[in-house]
C-alpha cells in the first residue's frame, strides 16, 4: 500500500501487516476496548463473529488446522481468557498457529484499575509461546508479525497479544514483513542410530501421530511404511489421523494406558514413533511404558514431547524430513510379517439405534472425501473402527480433553474448505459446550453437518465410573429434557430428529444433498460398555 505523504496509524499499519501474514479473516467476539481497531475494518477482511469467546477461538483453532498456517483471534478484554481459554489450551496442545489478540482499557488510567481493566497476559502464559502487552503503542504491529513468526514455529502454536485501546489512532510507521523458514533438520547421528536398528528388526511398527500433518509428512510416512513393510498403529486417542485406513498395514489405534498399549506392541523388537507424545494416556493402568528389550525410537517436532517422554530415543526434527532421511538409508523390509486386521463386524439396524450403525451408515453415505470432526466421547471407539478416511486432513479430535472443541472447529474446517464436507458427530452433552457456534454456521452458510448422538446422558462418564469402580452412585450423570433439534433451529438451521433406524439413511442423505448447515439428533442406545476401548481384563486402580 502507498501511504502518499501522510503518516499512518497503527490501526493502519497493522491492517496491513495483516494482508500481508494472509490473516484477513477475524474470529472475535467485540467489546468496547476492541471497537477503535475493529472500526471502519477494510473491505478485503472478514469478521466471523463468535456468540461466545470459546466459540470465536474454537473456529479460529478448526481454520489454523485446516490451513497449516496462522490464524488471527480477536477476543474481548480479560474474557478472553476466562470465556476463551479452553480453546487456547487446545491451540496449545494442537499445535494450532492461533494469534490471539484481545483489548485493554486505555493506557492512560490503566493504573486506576478502570471497568474492564486486563491481566489476560499474566493468566494465559502456560498455554502459549509468548505473552505480551506492547510498551509502545507503535509496537503494536511488529508485535503481532512477531507472534505470527512465533505461533507457525515448530511445534506450532497460540501467541497472546493484550492491546491498549488507545493505540490505534498513534502514528506509525510502515512495517515490511519478512520470510521466515521452518523447518528444523533432525541431527544426522540420532536418525543414523535409529537407521541401524531398523535394519536389525525381524518385526517393526511405526505409530503414527498428529504432527505428520503438521509437518506435511503423509507421503513420506506411507512410503517409509511401505519401504520398511512395517506394522503401523495411530497414537492413542488421535486427534488426527495421519494414515489411510484402509491400507493393508494399517493396523488401528493404540490404547491410551500403559499396559494395554505396551501389551499391544509387545510383539516387536522396534518401535518408531513419528510424530507423537510416547504415550498420550488416560486412566493409570501401571505397566510398561513399552516391553523391556524393544528398541523404542521417538521423532517428534516437540522438544517438549520429546523431553516428557517415558522412554526411548528421542530425536527432535522435521517429521517429513526424517522419514525421508531414514528411507534412502535404510536396508528395504522385505521379509517382515504385517499384521492381521479383523474387519469390523457388520451391524445390522436395531432400535434404538447403535453407535456403530450410526457409523456404519455415516461411512456409507459421506463422500470420500468428507473431513470429520469428532467429539462423541463414548463413541470413539465405534467412529474409529466403521469410519474409513484415507485422504490427508480428514480427521480431527480434541487433543487436551476438554470438551466445546468439536462444533467450533467443525465450522472453522468447513470456511477453511470450501469444497469439502466437513462432518461433526458430537454427544448431546459434547454441543452444550459451545453450542452458539451453530449460530455462527447458519451465518456463514457454513455447511457443516452436525450429527448429535442422543444418548440422554454423560455415558462416557458412566463408562469411567465402571472401569475403575467409583460405582454409578454418582450425581449429575443425566441430561434429560435437552432439544438438539429446537436449540438449532433456534440458531437458525434445518435441523431432524431420528428414532428409527430405517429413517437413518435417508435423512443423513438429506443433509449431505443440501448446500446449508444442517443438524441431525440421532437417538442412540447409551454407550459405556468400555472405557476408551479397555474393561475390567487391563486392571485399571480401583478408586471404589
Ligand atoms: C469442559 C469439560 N467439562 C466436563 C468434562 C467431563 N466429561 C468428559 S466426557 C463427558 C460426557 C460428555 O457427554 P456426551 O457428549 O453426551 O457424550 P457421551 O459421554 O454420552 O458419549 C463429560 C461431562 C470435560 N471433559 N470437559
Amino acid at each position: 500500500m502507498y501511504w502518499g505523504t501522510e503518516v499512518p496509524t497503527v490501526r493502519e499499519v497493522t491492517y496491513e501487516v495483516l494482508r500481508k501474514l494472509r490473516m484477513t479473516t477475524i474470529f472475535g467476539n467485540p467489546g468496547s476496548t476492541e471497537l477503535p481497531f475493529l472500526r471502519d475494518m477494510p473491505s478485503d477482511f472478514r469478521y466471523v463473529l463468535g456468540l461466545h469467546e470459546r466459540s470465536a477461538a474454537g473456529m479460529a483453532l478448526g481454520y489454523a488446522m485446516a490451513r497449516g498456517g496462522v490464524a488471527f483471534v480477536n477476543l474481548h478484554s480479560i474474557a478472553s481468557v476466562g470465556n476463551g481459554l479452553s480453546a487456547i489450551v487446545d491451540a496449545h496442545y494442537c499445535h494450532a498457529p492461533l494469534v490471539v489478540t484481545t483489548g485493554q482499557q486505555d493506557r492512560r488510567h490503566i493504573l486506576a484499575e478502570p471497568f474492564l481493566v486486563s491481566r489476560a497476559s499474566d493468566v494465559v502464559k502456560p498455554y502459549v509461546k509468548w505473552a505480551y502487552e506492547p510498551l509502545r503503542a507503535e509496537d503494536v504491529p511488529a508485535t503481532i508479525a512477531r507472534a505470527s513468526y512465533l505461533a507457525m514455529q515448530a511445534p506450532m502454536g497460540p501467541v497472546f497479544i493484550s492491546i491498549p485501546m488507545d493505540d490505534w489512532n498513534h502514528d506509525c510507521k510502515p512495517l515490511e514483513v519478512r520470510e521466515m523458514c521452518r523447518t528444523v533438520l533432525a541431527d544426522r547421528a540420532a536418525l543414523d542410530s535409529a537407521v541401524r536398528s531398523i535394519n536389525n528388526s525381524k518385526n517393526l511398527a511405526i505409530v503414527v501421530g498428529a504432527q505428520i500433518e503438521e509437518d506435511h509428512a503423509w507421503d513420506a510416512v506411507i512410503a517409509l511404511a511401505e519401504y520398511l513393510r512395517a506394522d503401523v498403529f495411530q497414537e492413542p486417542i488421535a486427534s488426527r489421523w495421519t494414515f489411510p485406513r484402509s491400507h493393508p498395514q494399517f493396523c488401528g489405534s493404540l490404547l491410551p494406558a500403559q499396559q494395554p498399549l505396551a501389551d499391544q506392541l509387545a510383539s516387536y523388537d522396534t518401535v518408531l514413533v513419528l510424530g507423537a507424545p510416547i504415550f498420550l494416556y488416560y486412566a493409570h493402568v501401571p505397566g510398561d511404558t513399552i516391553r523391556a528389550g524393544t528398541a523404542l525410537f521417538q521423532i517428534t517436532n516437540s522438544p517438549q514431547d520429546a523431553s516428557a517422554a517415558l522412554a526411548g530415543s528421542a530425536i527432535v526434527g522435521n517429521i517429513a524430513a526424517s522419514a525421508a532421511y531414514i528411507r534412502a538409508n535404510a536396508k528395504a523390509g522385505s521379509g517382515r510379517t504385517i499384521c492381521e486386521r479383523t474387519p469390523a463386524p457388520k451391524i445390522e439396524a436395531s432400535d434404538p439405534i447403535s453407535p456403530a450403525y450410526l457409523f456404519q451408515v455415516l461411512n456409507k453415505v459421506m463422500p470420500s472425501d468428507s473431513i470429520l470432526c469428532e467429539e462423541c466421547p463414548s463413541s470413539k471407539g465405534d467412529l474409529d473402527r466403521y469410519i474409513t478416511l484415507d485422504r490427508p486432513g480428514s480427521f480431527y479430535s480434541v487433543r487436551s480433553g476438554i470438551l466445546g472443541f468439536g462444533v467450533p472447529a467443525a465450522v472453522g474446517l468447513q470456511l477453511a474448505h470450501e469444497k469439502r464436507r466437513v462432518v461433526c458427530p458430537v454427544g448431546d452433552g459434547s454441543l452444550q459446550y459451545s453450542v452458539q457456534t451453530l449460530w455462527s454456521a447458519a451465518q456463514q452458510s457454513s455447511p457443516v453437518i452436525f450429527i448429535v448422538l442422543r444418548n440422554s446422558d454423560y455415558s462416557a462418564l458412566k463408562g469411567f465410573c465402571d472401569f475403575t469402580q467409583v460405582g454409578r452412585n454418582v450425581p449429575g450423570m443425566d441430561l434429560p429434557g435437552l432439544d438438539a433439534v429446537k436449540i438449532a433451529e433456534g440458531y437458525g438451521l434445518a435441523a431432524k430428529e431420528v428414532d428409527r433406524a430405517q429413517d437413518l439413511e435417508p435423512t443423513l442423505r438429506e443433509a449431505f444433498r443440501s448446500a446449508k448447515p444442517w443438524l441431525v439428533s440421532v437417538n442412540v442406545s447409551k454407550g459405556a460398555q468400555k472405557c476408551m476401548g479397555m474393561d475390567q481384563s487391563v486392571n485399571p486402580p480401583n478408586y471404589g
